[in-house]
């Protein structure tokens, strides 16, 4: 299968799509840059969604980063999700989509610490709340037997959040600790976001 991946090399979404896709020669990523004027006319022009990641079979679109692992993993023969993983996997896109959704208030000039905002104040809670629920499966998955899409996820999330400065985990030793396991996992030096 010839498979065309478009995104940028920061977002998490599409990192973990890269993670999943690493080593597999016929695959070709393609980076956008949204935030400048012509990588956002051409995402526009190619994608109503105007969100990345995006995949090509061919002529084929898939939008949306877990259409994207659903496809795959039909493809190639994945052992499919359990239940309880689909809610972890649930639980670490929501809190991407919420930190998404915050840089991107405060990169459009928003005070995001407005206490008296309700949007915020429901988007600012969501996050350590669902961090707490993973922490008990983030403290188990260890690189040796689990590095799969669960794992890519939480990488690619944690590695974004401190990249980007959204929410600072750094006294949740279970995350720091988790970071520090998987740091040397396959594709992840590949996938580093480059320096600027
Ligand atoms: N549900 C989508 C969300 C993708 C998404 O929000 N991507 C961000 C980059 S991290 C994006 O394209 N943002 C541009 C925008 O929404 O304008 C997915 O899982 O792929």
């Amino acid at each position: 299968m010839a498979l065309t991946l478009i995104g940028s090399y920061t977002s998490p979404y599409v990192r973990k799509i890269r993670l999943l896709l690493h080593g597999d020669p016929s695959v070709t990523f393609q980076a956008v840059n949204y935030f400048e004027e012509e990588g956002n006319k051409y995402l526009k022009s190619i994608n109503p969604f105007n969100q990345i990641p995006m995949l090509l079979d061919g002529d084929q679109p898939i939008y949306d980063s877990r259409v994207i692992f659903n496809y795959i993993a039909k493809k190639k023969n994945l052992k499919p999700l359990t239940i309880d993983e689909e809610n972890i996997l649930s639980a670490m896109d929501t809190i991407i989509a919420t930190g998404v959704n915050l840089f991107s208030l405060k990169k459009g000039g928003v005070d995001i610490d407005d206490s008296s905002n309700y949007f915020l104040v429901r988007q600012k809670e969501r996050i350590p709340s669902l961090m707490k629920m993973i922490t008990p499966w983030v403290a188990a998955q260890k690189p040796e037997n689990n590095w799969n899409y669960l794992t890519m996820t939480m990488y690619s999330l944690l590695y974004w959040m401190n990249f980007r400065e959204v929410y600072d985990y750094s006294h949740m030793p279970e995350m720091t600790a988790f970071v520090e396991r998987f740091k040397n996992c396959p594709g992840v030096a590949e996938t580093d976001i480059p320096k600027a």
